[in-house]
């Protein structure tokens, strides 16, 4: 009982932020992307029939003259997602002070670039520095961010289909999935919400407990629009374009959209030769073939385009050139890869996939009535 009354306190701490309402800046102004440049990952992407080509991108790298100018490219980068300053300790270090500044310049360079955002991530076990409040931060960036990674790796890598013990499971039970889901969609109707995890194309397991989260989630009639799958892989371990399809094709027959959110594909041995290098390529190539082939799929995002800003060195010392771009910026094969890819499908005609039509999202409109509504009985619910 008293974990539920803390539950249902969090709850509607959840919906508190709402009043706090601040525009994002320039969010909505597009500027028109300059068409003597050159087909790149991006434009070709569109041209094949998806929605876009993305990196992760952040601050810490804004000085730097040379990524500038590559991040900012539109035919090669068309949407940006930023590593660190829209979680929660981007956003909320400590609890009740929102920090925007960081989040706002991320913003501010994509709209500038005419890019769109994917942005990342609200619930995520990494980044709980106090109980933030979704709708603050989903309300500041109304009208920006083309999807939001709402939760962000629930589910336990050990323990399948079981839950990850985050502060928010422990303290609410899974209903807290559900309820950020909620929270969400009362703060911006338009965003696509995605459920997000990693390993689920080498997991049929993890996988498995992402579609429960799922059907979970719209059981309650709650809005959910899609599976980002990260996709941090391993040349030569990578699966290959049929089994990565499959696994996208698992989220899509749940009418929702996917997209391959935080692709990087590290070497295990370094340096990496020649034929290395060729298997990564045709790995990178693998991971978005999938993607061409499901008509859900609407996009790939890579983890940073450059090693020079990738995570894998750091958390792997002897791993890593698993970027399309080298950390002296020349591009690698896979670039080239991927590039002949999209032009041999476009010059195909066959462009299978296709965006999917926007669908109508009824539960977003009522979401808030429904949380408030429904927090206690959903709670109760779903306790375990
Ligand atoms: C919007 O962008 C313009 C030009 O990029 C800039 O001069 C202006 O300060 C920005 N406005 C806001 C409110 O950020
Ligand atoms: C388009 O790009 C070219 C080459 O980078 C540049 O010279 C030109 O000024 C740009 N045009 C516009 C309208 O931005
Ligand atoms: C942007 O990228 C495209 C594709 O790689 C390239 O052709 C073009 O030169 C780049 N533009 C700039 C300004 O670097
Ligand atoms: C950018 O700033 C960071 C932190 O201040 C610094 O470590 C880095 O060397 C700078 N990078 C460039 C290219 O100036
Ligand atoms: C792709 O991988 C799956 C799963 O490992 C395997 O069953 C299948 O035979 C592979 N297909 C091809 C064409 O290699
Ligand atoms: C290239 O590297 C791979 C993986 O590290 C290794 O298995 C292979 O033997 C190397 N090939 C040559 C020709 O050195
Ligand atoms: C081109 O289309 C054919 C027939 O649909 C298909 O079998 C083939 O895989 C396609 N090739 C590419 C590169 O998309
Ligand atoms: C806004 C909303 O959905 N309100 C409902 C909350 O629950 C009560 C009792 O179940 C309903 O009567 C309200 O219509």
């Amino acid at each position: 009982m008293a974990r539920l009354n803390r539950a249902l306190r969090i709850a509607s701490g959840l919906l508190a932020g709402a009043a706090a309402v601040v525009t994002a800046q320039n969010a909505t102004q597009a500027v028109p992307q300059n068409a003597t440049q050159a087909d790149g990952l991006h434009s070709l992407m569109v041209k094949a029939g998806k929605l876009y080509f993305g990196t992760a991108a952040d601050v810490n790298s804004f000085n730097d003259t040379q990524y500038m100018a590559i991040m900012s490219n539109k035919s090669d980068f068309g949407m940006i997602t930023a590593d660190n300053s829209f979680t929660w300790v981007g956003i909320e270090p400590t609890q009740g002070q929102f920090s925007y500044t960081n989040a706002d310049q991320v913003a501010e360079t994509a709209t500038s670039n005419g890019q769109m955002m994917r942005c990342h991530a609200l619930a995520w076990h990494k980044a709980l520095p106090s109980w933030a409040h979704i709708s603050n931060v989903v309300t500041h960036f109304k009208g920006l961010c083309y999807a939001w990674d709402v939760v962000n790796e629930a589910v336990d890598d050990y323990h399948a289909p079981g839950y990850r013990e985050s502060v928010f499971y422990k303290t609410i039970g899974r209903a807290y999935i559900a309820l950020a889901f909620s929270a969400a969609a009362a703060a911006d109707e338009n965003a696509k919400l995605y459920y997000n995890d990693y390993n689920l194309e080498n997991s049929p397991e993890k996988a498995d407990a992402v579609v429960k989260i799922v059907t979970d989630v719209q059981a309650l009639g709650i809005k959910i629009d899609g599976v980002g799958l990260e996709g941090h892989q391993v040349v030569g371990a990578t699966p290959n374009r049929t089994s990565l399809a499959d696994t996208l094709r698992k989220f899509a027959a749940l009418g929702l959209e996917v997209a391959w959110t935080e692709i990087e594909i590290r070497h295990t041995q370094l340096p990496a030769n020649e034929s290395a290098l060729a298997q990564q390529a045709r790995d990178y190539a693998a991971m978005v073939g999938a993607c061409l082939d499901v008509r859900e799929c609407v996009g790939v995002t890579v983890w940073q385009f450059t090693d020079r800003y990738n995570w894998v060195p750091q958390s792997f010392q002897t791993e890593g050139d698993a970027c399309l771009w080298s950390k002296d910026y020349q591009r690698r094969p896979a670039y080239d890869a991927i590039v002949e890819l999209l032009r041999a499908t476009i010059r195909n005609g066959t462009s299978p996939a296709k965006t999917p039509p926007a669908r109508p999202t009824p539960a977003a409109k009522s979401a808030a009535g429904r949380l408030s509504n429904t927090s206690e009985e959903l709670v109760r619910l779903m306790a375990e």
